[in-house]
């Protein structure tokens, strides 16, 4: 039982938390119009309107140059996304081009994979080496042979010459490592996923439940702001977490849950909202399927049972309940973003659809809003060559709902050491750290050895690139041009990327790779503008928008169109019912019980934690250690263990520690903080330190890796993503 004072928790007012210091709380800067005051007052200033890329949020920023030199990155007041500010992290985009680790040069290994021995090359050799190899592997093998990954906008261009070339497998960890059950589960629940950014009204809510999903620690820019207002207008906030989160701080409730019984609380509070009658009741009858069956199933789960499972006490389960319930439809269930926790995620997620669809809250104001998007065409190239021979990554559609766009990663890993259903020979990366991202390191590094090529895009030395045999240095996202930005929000936008500085040595910008790789590949004819303004102009110019305003200014809004039904949308949910899916005839045709059933899960035996493992405001996954600017405000991470248990083990915090899982994997040295604020049952550190790579010479061994413990995950039977939060951990504390 874990030894927090549940009572003290209970009622947290969020009353007292304003807006603007819950924003300078989380170390956002000032607004970028207070600059202006500045650019008057100064000469040799100039302003470059681009977009972040800190993370894959996208917000719309402002590069200073003071005399020719990157001086400041404030947000673009223009852009829906960042309204003027952003986050910590792409405030400290410069350090991104000072980090003294940067990659200067393309490299070709010349030692075995796995040993530091490298030649820098001419970009001829390198582009000229990696179409040889590719070239033989489509005659001999076929092109499904190779597999792109490519995380956020900037791999657009090297997506084209992996189509071009003939191979369907194109992999982002975005999808089976984070939101890809989330996504399934609200698909098969309302015909319509949640997207990215997520399609949630938080400024306008009047209660918000967060299920994990620690908001102001994951600094998603928009979803921080609107959080601040939202409190700061009363609306209630239910945390649930194991560890009690920054956001828990500004709570009504927190509910600090026993890990991995997420979905008995979410039954229950179905439950709890039935049988109390207060369901939107027309909502479920004039859209609704099968709530009858629903209702019936979850009259088991009810709160005196979740209290057995989550530790939760039943009076708190159906006080929450009815504060959701009291405050529809501008009321919801955060659907979270990384839901890979325990391999019956997509189940879980479901369950959090369900009780949103009992809130009737789809596509209503303070709930879910119905994102619109600026739509731009594509530039008019030739087809891509079609592949007959069916996917590696989930041979037979093993996971029925398994994404195909961003892919099953872990699948095609799989693929490529088993060589079955067919082999898999080269490996591409482009701004992902497979070694990193996918749980168990030790079979990423086995496929990688399966390989007859492997090839790193990256800006940094990273672990990644250490196993590649040829590393292309891109330039960094302040020197070059990207793809246009147009993602679904409630406001229709566009955004362009355009470089403030030159590249200082020989790095190039991903375009540019994609294109030259595409010639020496024989497929010029993919690549038929001259150079990066060229396509951007004709997209531009084919949305009958201005370039030149679009370069001047970095945003173009688009017309308001409606997001809610409050503004007259009309509702539609495009299941194969045409109905919200109570009961999923579509789960349960595949063998699938489609109504969600609770399952339990293993506990940690004595002497073992839950490692849980989550972000620092400062820091984006494993690529900003290094950074300069960010490494200064939080340089190492630490583990969090609950103070009794510390107390037992004689630790206080500040002590460094080993953490060693169940498979005996045994962690860098990391500091204790001794905290009142996790549960006794589980331990918590912040992703992306204890960098591997020597050549990140800034940050090597610095803090703790989670991913080297993660050795153990659960498939997620549905759509085949990684469950990863089910490892354990013990410490060692002796000859640390
Ligand atoms: N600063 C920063 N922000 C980011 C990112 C970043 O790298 N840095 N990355 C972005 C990306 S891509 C993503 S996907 C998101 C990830 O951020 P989220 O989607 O918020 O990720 P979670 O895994 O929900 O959040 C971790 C929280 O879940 C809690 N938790 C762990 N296990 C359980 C459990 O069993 N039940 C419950 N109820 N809670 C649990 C942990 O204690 C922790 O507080 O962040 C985004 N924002
Ligand atoms: N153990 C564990 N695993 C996780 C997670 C976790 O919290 N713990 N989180 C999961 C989640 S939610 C996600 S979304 C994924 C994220 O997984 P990834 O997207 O793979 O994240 P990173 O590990 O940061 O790798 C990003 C790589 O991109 C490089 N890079 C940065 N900017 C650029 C650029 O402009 N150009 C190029 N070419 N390269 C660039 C960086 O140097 C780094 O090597 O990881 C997932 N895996
Ligand atoms: S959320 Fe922060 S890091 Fe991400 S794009 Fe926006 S400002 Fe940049
Ligand atoms: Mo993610």
């Amino acid at each position: 039982m874990n030894s927090l004072s549940r009572r003290k928790f209970l009622q947290i007012s969020g009353s007292t938390f304003a807006a603007a210091s819950a924003i300078g709380a989380l170390g956002y800067a000032a607004k970028g119009s207070l600059a202006l005051a500045e650019e008057k007052k100064e000469s040799g200033i100039k302003k470059i309107p681009t977009y972040c890329n800190l993370c894959f949020w996208k917000c719309g920023a402002i590069a200073w140059l003071k005399d020719g030199q990157l001086w400041k990155i404030t947000g673009n007041p223009l852009d829906p996304l960042s309204n003027g500010r952003l986050c910590p992290r792409g405030t400290g985009g410069i350090g991104t081009n000072t980090d003294p680790n940067r990659l200067k040069a393309p490299l070709i290994r010349t030692k075995k994979r796995g040993e530091d021995a490298w030649s820098v090359v001419t970009w001829d050799e390198a582009l000229n080496y990696i179409a040889g190899k590719l070239n033989k592997i489509k005659s001999e093998l076929g092109p499904e042979s190779v597999a792109l990954f490519s995380h956020g906008i900037g791999g657009n261009f090297i997506k084209h010459t992996f189509l071009a070339y003939g191979t369907p497998h194109i992999f982002a960890p975005s999808y089976a490592q984070c939101r890809g059950p989330r996504d399934v589960g609200f698909e098969l629940t309302f015909g319509e996923g949640i997207g990215s950014p997520e399609r949630t009204d938080i400024k306008n809510t009047r209660c918000m439940a967060l299920i994990g999903s620690h908001l102001g620690e994951n600094m998603h820019n928009s979803q921080v702001q609107e959080l601040s207002v939202a409190v700061d207008n009363g609306a209630s906030i239910i945390v649930v977490d194991p560890r009690f989160s920054i956001v828990a701080g500004k709570a009504k409730y927190y509910l600090p849950i026993k890990p991995g019984t997420d979905m008995a609380l979410l039954l229950a509070w179905a439950n709890v909202i039935i049988k109390e009658k207060k369901y939107d009741v027309e909502f479920v009858e004039l859209y609704g399927l099968g709530f009858e069956q629903f209702a019936a199933s979850v009259a088991q789960y009810t709160p005196e049972w979740a209290y057995t499972e989550t530790g939760i006490e039943p009076q708190l389960i159906i006080e929450t309940a009815l504060e959701l319930a009291r405050n529809k439809p501008a009321s919801f269930i955060h659907p979270g973003r990384h839901t890979t926790w325990y391999g019956d995620d997509t189940q879980r997620s479901r369950t959090i659809a369900l009780v949103n669809a009992l809130l009737g809250n789809w596509n209503h104001k303070g709930a879910f809003f119905k994102p619109v998007k600026l739509k731009v065409p594509s530039y008019p190239y030739p087809d891509y060559p079609e592949s007959t021979r069916g996917r590696a990554d989930n041979p037979g559609k093993k996971y029925p709902w398994a994404g195909e766009d961003e892919g099953l990663t872990n699948g095609i890993r799989e693929a490529t050491i088993t060589g079955k259903p067919y082999p898999i020979k080269a490996w591409v990366t482009y701004s992902t750290n497979l070694i990193n991202a996918l749980p168990n390191q030790q079979e990423t590094i086995k496929a990688i050895q399966n390989l007859d090529l492997m090839v790193a895009i990256d800006i940094l030395p990273s672990e990644i690139a250490g196993w590649a045999d040829v590393v292309l240095p891109e330039a960094t996202y302040l020197e070059r041009f990207d793809d246009l930005h147009s993602s679904p929000f409630t406001t229709p936008f566009l955004g362009i990327r355009q470089p403030a500085v030159k590249p200082p040595e020989d790095q190039k910008p991903g375009w540019w790779i994609a294109k030259k790789l595409a010639d020496k590949l024989g497929l010029g004819q993919y690549f038929p503008w001259k150079d990066i303004e060229e396509y951007l102009k004709y997209r531009v110019e084919s949305a009958g928008l201005s370039y030149d305003e679009l370069k001047e200014n970095g945003i173009i809004l688009g017309e308001k169109l409606p997001n809610y039904v409050e503004e007259g949308l009309e509702q539609s949910f495009p299941t194969p019912s045409g109905k919200v899916e109570f009961y999923s005839p579509q789960l349960e045709e595949k063998g699938f019980p489609p109504i969600p059933v609770y399952t339990k899960h293993e506990n940690p035996h004595d002497g073992y934690f839950r490692l849980l493992f989550g972000r620092t405001p400062v820091h984006t996954f494993s690529f900003t250690q290094s950074n300069p600017i960010l490494q200064e405000m939080f340089e190492e991470n630490e583990v969090w263990i609950n103070a009794d248990i510390a107390k037992s083990y004689n630790l206080k915090s500040g002590d460094y520690i080993k953490l060693k899982n169940q498979d005996g994997v045994v962690s860098n040295k990391l500091k204790v903080r001794a905290t009142e604020r996790i549960r006794t049952d589980c331990v918590y550190m912040v992703h992306g330190f204890g960098h591997q790579s020597k050549a990140l010479k800034t940050t090597y061994n610095k803090g703790a890796n989670d991913a080297q413990l993660v050795t153990k995950y659960k498939i997620d039977p549905i759509m085949g993503g990684t469950g990863m939060n089910v490892n354990f951990v013990t410490f060692i504390q002796e000859g640390v």
